[in-house]
Parts: structure tokens; C-alpha cells; sequence
């Protein structure tokens, strides 16, 4: 009250002063604020980075960056992709959609040629996996696109393979291998692809399909070439994109009929309650992809994942094609998904959990992973049971 009277006396000068302090103390919070803000985004970025990570879902041939896809095109003479602006132009001038971005795909890993060319792509993606804290990858690779270019699949796959005995080695990461059919090509591709990699079943631990269109190639086009391939031992995975016609319907193929392990992508699935049930119940994980194209403001999907997540299915966070997408590799990838989501720290390491909770390895095995995200948590006091979302004992 006191200053009240004191100001009433129309003392312009204090005025003035009760003004200027106004306006310093609003400064000041709005920077204290601010820099509280930006404290807590690094620090987010810090524990998601760090992170002990498993990589479920990376196509070998989409981790080829624009740099490396026109350096490969000159060194193997190629009259396309000659400057890393191709390939950049090339990516965004692509027609929209899944069949859009394989007619880029298709095209820029055309450049891979020779033993080295797969053995240096292979080595150089592991040595970025271990900058993101890697520890585990299945990695996809596509037999069928390189052998209809005339290369072997003893010739691509011995240097695939050197890579990855070579990068486990330097870079101390696990490597699994996933061979893919293209689901666009013939049963009988298939089935040479298939026994094609007879010698080398035993580096291989899934066989998978992907490429598109998914329409009018269902999963049960190759009913058949999955029975024969879950005979030789493989571990089975396939792809379904978001929002593709019958989706939902070539989900329920998959889990139903072909009986897959895993599934690619298939957030769909959120669309029908039945089978959101159908995936928690049978322990049907999706490796989701929640990728961001240069003209999307965030990563894709992330309602689809929250509530899938919610509804207690194992969905986890993978990059896809990292040197094709904005969104990158898989810290960048989780860092784009938290912030547009605004996940905790325990959400963002439920969705980890889960990728390691998919691996095809021994119960010991994935334990000893889980260990690991485990005493990560802790040591970034993360309660571990928020992120299983169990009650504490
Ligand atoms: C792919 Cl279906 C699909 N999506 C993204 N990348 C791919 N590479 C091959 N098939
Ligand atoms: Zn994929």
C-alpha cells in the first residue's frame, strides 16, 4: 500500500523505475526459463543418444548417403547419380508414397557393383550404428534386387559378410542378417532367392519381404516360399506400410497364416481393436519406422505408436533407409519421435525395451541386452518400473 501512495504522488520518475523493474525481472525469467528448457532438451538428447540401442529395421542398401551413392556411380562408371545433388535432387522430386521412394531405392543402390562395394557399405554402416550406440542389428539386405543386375549371390554376400565379421570385430556390435524378397517379384524369384542362400543359411537368421506395391502383392502370394524358408530354419519377418489399401486384412495373413515372428512397420494394425489385442496376446512385436521425408514437419505415425504402446503392444523406434530419410539414424530418429510425442524418459526406454524384447536370441541372451537398458535406466534414474509399467512389489 505504501508504494501505492508513494507512487499516487505522480512521481513520474518512480514510475518509470517500478517499469523498468518490471520489465528486467520478466526478462530474466523468460531466459531462465528458456535456458531450463534448453538444459532439459540436451539432456534429453544426451540419454537418448547414449542409449544402448538394438536396430531391428535398416536396409542395407538404404543406408547409402547421397555422398557415397554418386562416389560409387563415378568410381563404376555410371552415366547417373553422378553428383551427391542427384541423388538429393532425385529424393526430393520423388513421386509421394512407398512407390515413389523405391523407384529412388531401386535406382541408388544400382550403384553397388562389386565384393568391396557391399563390404565397404556394410563396414562403413556399422561404423555409424556404433557413433549411435548400437549394440545389436539385424540388417536387411535384398538378394533379388543385385541378382537381377547380374551380380552373384555369392559375390554380394561374401562381401556383406566380410563386412560384418570385420565390423562386429572393430566396433564390438552384433550383427544379424535379413534376407528380403521383393514381394513385387515372382513366387518362382522367390524360391531361387531362397536356394541361392542354401550355402549361407547358417549366417542368415530371418527371411523377410519388402518392397511394394503392397496392394495386390499380399502376403499370401508366397505362402508356399515362407513354409519352406520357416523349414530351413529361418526366423520369418515381413513388411507392411502404413496406410496401404488392406492392410489391416495382410496383417492378420501374416500373424494367421504365415505365421510370422515379427512384423515391419505395421501400424496399421491400430486401426482394429481386434488385432491390436490379437499382437499383445501372441507376443507379435512391430518394428515401427516412424521415418520423416523432407516434406513432413515431424516423424510420421507417432499417435499410431503412443497407442499401440498404451494398448501394450511391442512397438519399437528403427530408421529404416537412414541414408535416405531426413530423420537419419537412430538417435536422431528417437530424438525427432520425443520431442513431437513429448515421451518421457521411461516411454522412450519402454519403446528400447522392446526392441530387444523382439531379438531372435536365446531368453539368456536377450536378458543380458535387457541388463544392459537395465542399469542404463538407473544410472539415469529412470524407475524401471514406469517402464514396464508394472506395479512395484
Ligand atoms: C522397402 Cl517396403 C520398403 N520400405 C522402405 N525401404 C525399403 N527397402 C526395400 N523395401
Ligand atoms: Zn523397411
Amino acid at each position: 500500500m505504501k508504494l501505492v501512495r508513494f507512487l499516487s504522488r505522480k512521481n513520474k520518475k518512480n514510475w518509470f523505475a517500478v517499469w523498468l523493474n518490471v520489465v528486467v525481472m520478466f526478462g530474466f525469467l523468460v531466459t531462465a526459463a528458456q535456458s531450463y528448457a534448453g538444459e532439459n532438451n540436451a539432456d534429453m538428447r544426451a540419454f537418448l543418444e547414449q542409449m544402448p540401442k538394438a536396430e531391428l529395421h535398416l536396409h542395407l542398401e538404404g543406408s547409402l548417403d547421397p555422398q557415397t551413392v554418386s562416389r560409387l556411380a563415378n568410381n563404376n562408371d555410371l552415366n547417373f547419380f553422378n553428383s551427391a545433388d542427384d541423388v538429393k535432387k532425385s529424393l526430393s522430386n520423388r513421386e509421394p508414397g512407398l512407390n515413389g521412394f523405391l523407384s529412388h531405392y531401386n535406382k541408388a543402390l544400382q550403384v553397388l557393383k562389386t565384393q568391396d562395394d557391399f563390404y565397404n557399405a556394410t563396414y562403413e554402416l556399422l561404423r555409424i550404428l556404433d557413433q549411435n550406440n548400437i549394440i545389436y542389428v539385424d540388417l536387411f539386405f535384398d538378394p533379388q534386387e543385385h541378382t537381377r543386375r547380374g551380380i552373384s549371390f555369392d559375390e554380394f554376400f561374401n562381401g556383406i559378410d566380410k563386412g560384418r565379421i570385420e565390423g562386429e570385430k572393430a566396433f564390438g556390435i552384433k550383427v544379424n542378417l535379413i534376407m528380403c524378397i521383393n514381394r513385387n517379384l515372382s513366387v518362382q524369384s522367390a524360391i531361387e532367392a531362397l536356394e541361392q542362400a542354401e550355402n549361407y543359411k547358417d549366417k542368415i537368421i530371418g527371411f523377410g519381404m519388402d518392397s511394394g506395391p503392397e496392394y495386390g502383392n499380399p502376403p499370401l502370394k508366397f505362402k508356399d516360399v515362407f513354409a519352406r524358408a520357416r523349414r530351413e530354419g529361418y526366423y520369418l519377418t515381413g513388411h507392411h506400410d502404413v496406410h496401404v489399401q488392406d492392410s489391416v486384412k495382410h496383417i492378420w495373413q501374416s500373424l494367421d497364416i504365415i505365421k510370422l515372428d515379427r512384423i515391419d512397420h505395421g501400424l496399421d494394425a491400430v486401426n482394429d481393436a481386434e488385432l491390436v489385442t490379437a499382437l499383445r496376446e501372441r507376443n507379435i512385436c512391430l518394428t515401427g519406422s516412424p521415418v520423416k521425408r523432407t516434406s513432413d514437419p515431424e516423424p510420421q505415425d507417432i499417435d499410431a505408436i503412443r497407442k499401440l504402446d498404451d494398448n501394450g503392444v511391442c512397438v519399437s523406434l528403427h530408421s529404416d533407409d537412414p541414408g535416405q530419410f531426413e530423420s537419419g539414424y537412430l538417435s536422431n530418429m528417437m530424438i525427432l519421435v520425443q520431442e513431437a510425442g513429448e515421451f518421457s524418459k521411461a516411454d522412450m526406454t519402454r519403446l528400447m525395451l522392446n526392441a530387444f524384447r523382439a531379438l531372435w536370441l536365446s531368453d539368456e541372451e536377450k536378458k543380458s541386452y535387457i541388463n544392459k537398458l537395465k542399469t542404463y535406466a538407473a544410472a539415469n534414474t529412470v524407475v524401471w518400473n514406469e517402464v514396464t509399467r508394472t506395479k512395484s512389489k
